[in-house]
């Protein structure tokens, strides 16, 4: 039998399991786009390291899952470099929002925009993404708010996901705003992306998941549950921005009908933090918008580990609240604004963010089975990994099972007869 397997010998691995275990001299077999085997060195059974082909010596380095970024509105044209001036003037988010900036303005640049210019533009924020270990991205739309804009965006975010090394989810978030064609119909907006739109789209294989911004300036909880109640006709699950700017009481019907994951939260409470404990809804904090919108509330944290809800960190990575593409940084304010812990904020970007797309039988951790998406790291621990402020320690990145990214070179050999010592080259 050919030997098809690679070794990623003297690892340091930071496994995102449930009890954040570390193996301090690990190792990983993979095979194909899979892990296969994950144990001490010392206990590779030897059938194995007979198939082993190809072996990398990560020299002791720490080893996480890839990185999961799994609240992003990365696809979109434009900046809003002269908004985010004018709230530095004081003009608040929401008063944008309503004279029909804000969201719309850049519904206005992504309607305009050919799905090249989208895609040239969306490209440099995917790449930064990718340099920092991120291998799942969840993606939003919510640009278009026309049918086809709508579809345009979400094949944007498909494309991207072919011509990188990452895994995609599409998310439609249609219902992010009432577009000016149906200004003072919200209702008949919700009813025709929820009986016509999220159907058309779905049966073009762009929607993986469903979410709504329920927000007095966007859309109520009657609405969101109409969304809801259509998404699980066609069997979709579903997400909501909730409680960001004021608690509407969208959390709780989130939880009624177990979404995946409710993000934001700044204005949750108690009551919220244990119906999505119960609902097993991942809460998803996004330090970079509330940094970005410069303050009030922060998430109730507290309340969230008492009621053992698991909690997520994302960049939001949007023209608006959050002009941001660096998970690491989201880690660090994640740590420095909300108040997690290291090892907390850890699992908010592997195995609750795999949860929060409904991934987490596919990534978020290391073990045999799961899909061989891992970074390499120049750092000694998880709360190195939390501590730099813009400095990305990244030295290497796998995605499904193959080398996707080098910053610099791993010291890998060919296994030539049973010699799989750690030469250099060898590729
Ligand atoms: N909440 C957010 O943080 C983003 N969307 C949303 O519903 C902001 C989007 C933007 O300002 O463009
Ligand atoms: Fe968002």
């Amino acid at each position: 039998m050919p030997a098809t397997a690679t070794l990623w010998a003297n690892a340091r691995l930071a496994l995102c399991d449930a009890a954040m275990g570390e193996l301090a001299q690990g190792a990983l077999v993979t095979r194909g786009e899979r892990i296969v085997w994950v144990g001490p060195a010392s206990e590779l059974p030897a059938s194995l390291a007979a198939e082993v082909a190809e072996r990398f010596d990560l020299e002791g380095r720490w080893v996480s899952p890839g990185l999961i970024d799994c609240h992003t509105h990365l696809v979109f044209a434009g900046t809003r470099a002269a908004e985010s001036a004018e709230r530095l003037r004081g003009v608040s988010y929401e008063s944008i929002a309503r004279r029909g900036g804000g969201i719309l303005s850049t519904v206005r640049a992504t309607r305009a925009a050919t799905e090249q210019e989208l895609l040239e533009q969306s490209a440099p924020r995917l790449e930064a993404l990718l340099a920092e270990g991120i291998t799942t991205l969840e993606v939003k739309s919510g640009y278009g708010l026309t049918l086809d804009a709508e579809a345009k965006m979400l094949r944007v975010a498909r494309e991207l996901g072919r011509r990188y090394p990452v895994r995609i989810c599409c998310t439609l978030l249609a219902a992010h705003m009432v577009p000016p064609e149906y200004a003072g119909r919200a209702d008949a907006y919700l009813d025709e992306v929820a009986d016509v739109w999220l159907p058309a789209l779905h049966a073009e294989g762009l929607v993986d998941a469903v979410d709504i911004f329920c927000e007095a300036i966007a859309f109520d909880v009657a609405q969101a549950e109409r969304l809801f109640a259509a998404a699980a006709r066609l069997g979709l699950p579903v997400k909501m921005h909730a409680e960001q700017l004021s608690n509407l009481g969208g959390s709780l019907l989130a939880a009624r009908h177990r979404a995946l994951s409710c993000d934001h939260l700044e204005f949750a409470g108690e009551v919220e933090a244990r119906a999505l404990a119960q609902s097993g809804t991942v809460a998803v904090l996004l330090p970079i918008a509330y940094y970005c919108l410069g303050g009030g509330p922060a998430p109730p944290l507290d309340a969230l580990r008492a009621a053992g809800t698991a909690v997520a960190v994302s960049t939001d990575c949007n023209p608006g609240s959050a002009p941001g593409a660096s998970l690491l940084l989201a880690l660090n304010m994640a740590t420095r604004l909300f108040g997690l812990q290291p090892q907390e904020a850890l699992a908010g970007v592997t195995r609750h963010a795999a949860r929060a797309l409904g991934l987490q039988g596919e990534v978020g951790t290391l073990a045999p089975g799961q899909y061989a998406d891992f970074a390499v790291w120049d750092v000694e621990s998880a709360e190195e990994l939390c501590y730099w402020v813009g400095l990305n320690r990244c030295r290497a990145v796998i995605q499904a099972g193959r080398l996707s990214r080098e910053m610099r070179p791993l010291r890998c050999a060919r296994a030539s007869g049973g010699g799989s010592g750690g030469g250099e080259g060898g590729r």
